[in-house]
């Protein structure tokens, strides 16, 4: 295999053998541009578009290729490449679709660790550190946390910020860095390895591109200059895959607003391990610990041992997650029972007007 450098392993070789046919060989996505892609296998990046017959067998986005996909790929001309499938993915990192329900939209896969960047001094936010959390988890991604900006605080508030982190029930690793005076950045380095995939999310402007130009040693990614508030504007417009001298994989990727949640359940079990554990001690095991009596993690609450912030994040996510793991038929069910709720209540008024 000539291709273990970009991450290529026999677990999809395996898959590639059925998928490949005369031809065709196998490409990593480094760039997607709406219909446009980049890709490179053995040898250099080339452009790429989707065969006409892909095209039309996908049937939601997430079946289109992203940016750290594996593809098979036909060299049409030494300038394209026409991508006819893509290899199943052994990881990923995907958001809800803006707008609609049940619909995902992939942000990368293929990814062994996730830095989830927030900045220390405005950017830094527990529930939405959550929401990374249960989308690496549900991804089967491993999440590291990285509180960027550090130079902008005293030590003792990045320690506290640390701390609040543990006192959270977050386990993942955190290391707080600063792109400026370099500190913390032999952490992130320790932790990188060649032929290994690393994805970096978060808000715009809390540095995701700048830690990447340090760790790649030179300025190749476009970052903005933030205005003194620390509000940025997006510098970075679309997701893409580089390699650093020491063969390590990156994406960088634009600062999202807001990362819808992510479905299935597991996710959230495993970022709430405290709530589910002390679930345990609850009467009723179906309890939704909201009101029932006996309940051992509202009895946390009242003794502290659990943080009414934690508890309320949770019930949040638990919330959304229930409605978009429902099933199109529920919905519209649940939509037609409402409708017909609100028919009555009219008639009812009307009759008594
Ligand atoms: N003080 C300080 N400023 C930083 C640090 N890292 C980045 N910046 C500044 O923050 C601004 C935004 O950095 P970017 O790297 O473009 O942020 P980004 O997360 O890639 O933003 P998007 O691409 O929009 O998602 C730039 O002006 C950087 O110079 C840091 O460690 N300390
Ligand atoms: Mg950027
Ligand atoms: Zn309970």
């Amino acid at each position: 295999m000539d291709l273990e450098y970009l991450g290529y392993d026999n677990w999809f070789e395996g898959h590639a053998s059925s998928l490949l046919e005369p031809g065709q060989r196998v490409a990593r996505v480094l760039a997607v541009d709406r219909d446009a892609y980049l890709v490179r296998g053995v040898g250099q990046e080339i452009p790429a578009e989707l065969s006409g017959r892909f095209r039309f067998s996908i049937e939601s986005t997430p079946d289109l290729p992203c940016v750290g996909d594996w593809v098979c790929i036909q060299d049409a001309s030494p300038e394209l490449a026409i991508i006819h499938a893509v290899l199943p993915r052994k990881s990923f990192l995907r958001r809800r679709n803006p707008g609609k329900t049940v619909d995902f939209q992939m942000i990368a896969a293929n990814i062994d660790t996730t830095f989830i960047v927030q900045s220390c001094h405005y950017d830094f936010n527990l529930r939405r550190l959550d929401r990374y959390l249960v989308a690496c988890r549900d991804g089967g991604i491993e999440p590291v946390v990285v509180l960027s900006k550090a130079d902008l605080l005293e030590p003792d508030e990045v320690d506290g910020l640390l701390l609040d982190l543990k006192g959270a029930g977050v386990t993942a690793p955190a290391i707080a860095v600063s792109n400026t005076t370099g500190a913390g950045l032999d952490r992130i380095r320790a932790l990188l390895a060649p032929g290994r995939t690393f994805c970096l999310v978060g808000s715009s402007g809390v540095g995701k591109s700048t830690l990447i130009n340090r760790l790649l040693g030179r300025g190749e990614l476009a970052t903005k200059d933030v205005s003194a508030t620390g509000e940025g504007t997006h510098a970075t417009t679309r997701r893409q895959l580089l390699l650093l001298d020491n063969g390590t994989l990156l994406i960088d990727t634009p600062g999202m607003r807001e990362l819808g949640l992510m479905g299935a359940s597991d996710g959230l079990d495993d970022s709430f391990s405290d709530i589910r554990e002390l679930s345990l001690g609850c009467r009723f095991s179906d309890c939704t610990h909201m009101q029932e009596p006996g309940c051992a993690v509202l009895q946390a609450i009242c003794g502290g041992e659990l943080a009414e912030e934690r508890y309320a994040s949770y019930l949040k996510l638990k919330r959304e997650n229930d409605y978009y793991d429902m099933s199109y038929v529920e919905k519209r069910k649940k939509d037609k029972d409402f409708g017909k709720h609100v028919k009555s209540v009219l008639k009812h008024k009307g009759k008594a007007f």
